[in-house]
C-alpha cells in the first residue's frame, strides 16, 4: 500500500491550509446568504433589522438555512452515493496530526467514555471485530480539492454504540434528537493531537464507519490503523485516522479544524 507523506505538520502547511479553508468558508457563506435572502424577496426585507435575540434577521435566516439543509441531507434514507468496487483506489496520504508518535498497534485499545457519565470502557480490535461487518464504497473529499472513492470495511458507528449501550442512559437504541441520547460523538487520537466533533445524526448515519480495513486490506499506518472514521457525510477533515478515544456527550466537542477557523458542521 502506497503509504508516502504528502503533507508534513509545520507552520506554513497550516497557515497555507487555513487561508485555503478561509476562503471556502467565504465563499460557502456567500452562496448561503444569497440562497437565505433569496426566499425573502431580496435586499428590501433587509430593512426588518433586529429582533429580540440579538442576531440580526438576515443572519439569522442564514442560521435557520443551513439547519435546513443539513436536516434534508441527513433525513432518513438520504445516503452518499455509493459507487463500484472496481471504482476503488487507494487515496493519497493526507494529514499526519496525531500520528507522528511512535506508535505500537498491537498494544492499542479503543477508549470509550459513554453518556451520562456511566464508566469509561475499552475495547480490542477483536471486539470490534465480533460486530456486524459492513462494507461501503464512497468518496472521500478533501477540502483542499481533491477526492478518492475508496472501500471501507469496519462496524457501523451506530452498530457499536447500540450494543454496547454507550450513547444513551437507558441503554435503549440511539436515536438522534431523542431525549435520552447524547447530542454529540468527539473521537481522538491518542493523545489528541487530532481530534472532530460530530452531531448525532451524522455519527448514527448508516454509512459512517469505525473501519479497519481500506480497499480490501487491513489499514496502514499512515491511513490510520488499527481503526479510523470512515464518514462520507462529512469532508475529509472529519475521518479520523488512528482513534484512541470516543466519547458520547451533550458538550458539543472541539475540533481540531474549527478551531483553526473551518466550518464546524463540515457536511457534504
Ligand atoms: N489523525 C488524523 N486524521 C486525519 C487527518 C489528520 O491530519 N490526522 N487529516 C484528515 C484529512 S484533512 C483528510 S482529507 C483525510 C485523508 O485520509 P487519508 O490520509 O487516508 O487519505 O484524513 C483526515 N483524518
Ligand atoms: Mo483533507
Amino acid at each position: 500500500m502506497n503509504d508516502h507523506p504528502t503533507s508534513t505538520p509545520n507552520s506554513n502547511h497550516d497557515a497555507a491550509v487555513v487561508g485555503e479553508m478561509n476562503l471556502r468558508l467565504r465563499r460557502s457563506l456567500m452562496v448561503g446568504g444569497a440562497a437565505g435572502l433569496a426566499g425573502f424577496g431580496g435586499l428590501s426585507w433587509l430593512g426588518l433589522g433586529q429582533s429580540g435575540d440579538g442576531i440580526s434577521a438576515p443572519r439569522r435566516t442564514v442560521l435557520r438555512w443551513n439547519e435546513a439543509l443539513a436536516r434534508n441531507l441527513l433525513g432518513t434514507g438520504r445516503l452518499a452515493p455509493e459507487h463500484p468496487v472496481q471504482a476503488a483506489k487507494d487515496p493519497r496520504v493526507n494529514g499526519r496530526f496525531g500520528l507522528e508518535n511512535d506508535f505500537d498497534p498491537r498494544s492499542w485499545k479503543l477508549q470509550v467514555e459513554p453518556y451520562g457519565g456511566q464508566a469509561a470502557k475499552e475495547f480490542t480490535l477483536d471486539d470490534l471485530r465480533s460486530l456486524p461487518r459492513v462494507e461501503s464504497v464512497t468518496e472521500l473529499k478533501c477540502i483542499e480539492g481533491w477526492s478518492e472513492v475508496v472501500q471501507w470495511a469496519g462496524v457501523r458507528l451506530a452498530d457499536f454504540a447500540t450494543k454496547f449501550s454507550l450513547a444513551t442512559l437507558d441503554g435503549s437504541p440511539p436515536q438522534p434528537g431523542g431525549k435520552r441520547t447524547a447530542q454529540y460523538v468527539a473521537l481522538e487520537t491518542p493523545g489528541r493531537s487530532y481530534y472532530v466533533g460530530l452531531d448525532m445524526a451524522s455519527a448514527l448515519h448508516p454509512q459512517t464507519i469505525l473501519a479497519y480495513e481500506m480497499n480490501g486490506a487491513p489499514l496502514s499506518l499512515g491511513h490510520g490503523a488499527p481503526l479510523r472514521l470512515a464518514i462520507p457525510v462529512k469532508y475529509g477533515i472529519k475521518n479520523i485516522k488512528r482513534i484512541g478515544l470516543i466519547r458520547f456527550t451533550d458538550q458539543r466537542p472541539g475540533d481540531y479544524w474549527a478551531e483553526r477557523g473551518y466550518d464546524w458542521y463540515a457536511g457534504l
